[in-house]
């Protein structure tokens, strides 16, 4: 196997990383990408990242040609149009746009749910405000609500960027948010996540 000639700027409990996991299992390319694991939140940054990212974030992808693309929405665009297979975004019509609203919506939840975990967790007691966290809570729920009520038949039709967002998304509120309880609020969205979460992508990138 030739080696690896992209770095992926990484943490396996980042769900945007893991979005980017997901596609580069399910299409094949895992081999092209090396690993650069990075500890950071916001408080705490990393100058190797930053040094490539001036947002700070992960994922980054640094190309062969020494060029970084960053967010995870512009690296899964890219690395979908590096395959040969099924594109995974579609392409053009009626269906990209709702995939990539679908995947906007997952990636809304996601937003959400980590600005929470670090409102929780980094943010010192004294100074924590509860209203906020309520509003970002309620966004998580309305898009729950949304998935479970309208988007399920779209979701369920082929495992793609909005299937995988969707995935990463309901993964990540488990790992952070156990309590929410989102199964019993969406017995149809919980149905499918059974069903793909037997998929090898997300199986070998299920966050621990
Ligand atoms: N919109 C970005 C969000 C990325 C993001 O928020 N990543 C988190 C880790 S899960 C991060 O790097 N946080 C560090 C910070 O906010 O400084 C994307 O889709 O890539």
């Amino acid at each position: 196997m030739s080696m690896p000639s992209m770095t992926l700027f990484y943490s396996p409990t980042s769900p945007f990383v893991r979005k980017v996991m997901v596609l580069l299992h399910e299409t094949g390319q895992l081999g092209r990408v090396a690993l650069q694991e990075v500890q950071l939140s916001p408080t705490s940054p990393s100058a190797a990242l930053n040094a490539h990212n001036p947002a700070g974030k992960i994922p980054a992808l640094l190309l062969a040609d020494g060029s970084v693309l960053y967010d995870s929405r512009v690296i899964l665009d890219y690395l979908d149009q590096q395959h040969v297979g099924e594109p995974l975004i579609p392409p053009s019509g009626g269906a990209r746009w709702r995939r990539l609203s679908l995947a906007a919506l997952a990636d809304a939840i996601l937003d959400a749910a980590v600005l929470m975990r670090y409102e929780s967790f980094l943010r010192p007691a004294d100074k924590r405000w509860p209203e906020w966290l309520e509003a970002q809570q309620a966004k998580i729920e309305r898009a729950l609500a949304q998935l479970e009520a309208e988007a399920i038949a779209e979701l369920a039709s082929r495992f793609d960027i909005a299937a995988i967002g969707v995935a990463c998304a309901l993964g990540y509120l488990d790992l952070r948010q156990p309590e929410l309880g989102w199964r019993q609020r969406c017995p149809q969205l919980a149905a499918w996540y059974a069903e793909v979460s037997q998929r090898p992508s997300l199986q070998a990138t299920e966050p621990v």
